[in-house]
């Protein structure tokens, strides 16, 4: 019985790691090492301070809404201090939309004239930000919509504003040859990019069967940079070609997780993706902790959204809460970074996470004061994080049960750290 388990592991793991090469292995360790990232949704949706849907909410006539293009002038952006705030927030890499589906790009293409470069602004945003990531010792990551509400040729979709389409322009053919050159373009002057964020695989119907040939924007993008992670957006098991799974917040139906590749959760830190003016629900810095504690221990990144303004400027409440969260970070980062999920307990306050040798057990719920669970292998010592301080427990054949009187209702997460004899 053993044995065959064992069989159908390796068959599973060789099924996982066919055709990747080693600098995208390699890519996808390290990937799963940092935990944490920003998410960035930026373009002319920032202008109406109404989240990125509503040319598609409104079914605003996409000429009309393209006029745009000639408000976008965010004077105030600053790349290298939004690198800064990011560095000091202790994020370890940064997914921009590169284009949403308005079909705005940020970036110089030479494919069509809706882009950064022709509105008032006319600098590379894309650049600018990649430059100034990577030198704060970031990594880079391009989000990049599938979906398209400007152009003549995208296939409309189930979900697709139709106000100013002439469907008889409708050419799929020609829309891949655009996203293959955008992502040439992309992959050849940009530098190292981390990773390619698809998103809009649900605008077709898995009804229609329409074919979107993904395998060769995949094969494309590994062929420009091996190491360049290919992610898509849609909810459902990976196919070929794609290098790590992606949930928003909550595993949907049909979407079941798989062990051998890195995970990433993203999520809002108000109610919206893009800038929303009216939106000043934040999340709190608490909440935002446990948030990241929770994903850190199912062995997930969190990638948390900010909606930049139209000025330019990250919204102040965003960076009062990255600084939150960087301060936390400096003091608790080595039991997130480059840890593995840990056990699961049927307390749903206390979650886990590992580092060799080590568990870190996160208690959520101040009011803990007691805790039983069982740990494999011989537990040598529990000590409060990052104190050191001695904890009582007792190895018992069920268990360990470890008395937790430390649990601090002042902070969004106590840990004790959990170490066990190594097993030789
Ligand atoms: C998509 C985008 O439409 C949205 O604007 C944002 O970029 C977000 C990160 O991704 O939104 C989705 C896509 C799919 C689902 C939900 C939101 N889904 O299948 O539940």
């Amino acid at each position: 019985m053993r044995m065959k388990n064992l069989v159908v592991a390796l068959v599973v793991l060789s099924a996982a790691l066919a055709g990747a090469s080693e600098e995208n292995l390699k890519a996808r360790r390290e990937f799963a090492d940092m935990r944490f990232g920003v998410f960035l949704h930026w373009g002319l949706y920032a202008l109406h301070g109404q989240g990125e849907w509503y040319q598609a909410n409104r079914n605003i006539d996409r000429r009309e809404y393209a006029k745009l293009k000639d408000c976008f002038n965010p004077v105030k952006f600053d790349a290298k201090k939004w690198a800064r705030t990011f560095k000091e927030a202790g994020v370890r890499y940064v997914t921009l939309t590169s284009r949403h589906h308005e079909g705005f790009s940020m970036f110089a293409t030479k494919e069509n004239d809706y882009n950064v470069m022709t509105s008032p602004y006319g600098r590379d945003i894309v650049r600018e930000l990649g430059d100034a990531v990577r030198a704060e010792g970031m990594k880079f990551h391009l989000y990049y919509s599938l979906v398209d509400w400007h152009l003549d040729e995208y296939p409309l979709g189930d979900c697709t504003n139709k106000k100013g389409w002439d469907s008889s322009k409708i050419d799929y053919a020609k829309y891949h040859a655009f996203m293959m050159n955008q992502l040439t373009e992309l992959l050849t002057n940009y530098g190292p990019i981390g990773a390619i964020w698809f998103d809009g695989e649900w605008d077709h119907s898995p009804k229609t069967k329409f074919d979107w040939r993904f395998r060769e924007l995949y094969d494309h993008i590994h062929a420009l940079q091996p190491a360049c992670l290919v992610g898509n957006n849609h909810h459902h098991d990976l196919i070929a070609g794609e290098d790590f799974q992606m949930i928003e917040n909550t595993v949907r139906e049909g979407q079941r997780l798989n062990p051998a590749f890195p995970l990433e959760t993203c999520e809002t830190m108000n109610g919206n993706w893009g800038y929303a003016m009216g939106d000043l629900d934040y999340k709190t810095v608490d909440q935002l902790v446990k948030l990241l504690v929770r994903n850190a221990a199912r062995g997930a990144n969190l990638l948390i959204n900010i909606g930049p303004q139209p000025n330019g400027e990250l919204p102040a409440l965003a960076c009062e809460r990255l600084a939150g969260l960087g301060a936390w970070l400096k003091v608790y980062g080595e039991t997130i970074y480059g840890t593995e999920a840990g056990p699961v307990f049927p307390e749903t306050d206390v979650v886990a996470t590992v580092k060799g040798g080590t568990t870190y057990l996160h208690f959520l719920d101040p009011k803990r004061t007691a805790f039983a669970c069982r740990i494999p292998g011989k537990v040598e010592s529990v000590t409060a994080f990052p104190s050191g301080r001695r904890v009582v427990f007792t190895q018992t054949a069920e268990g360990v049960l470890v008395l937790a009187p430390t649990v601090d209702g002042s902070v969004p997460d106590t840990v004790l750290t959990v170490k066990v004899a190594s097993q030789k």
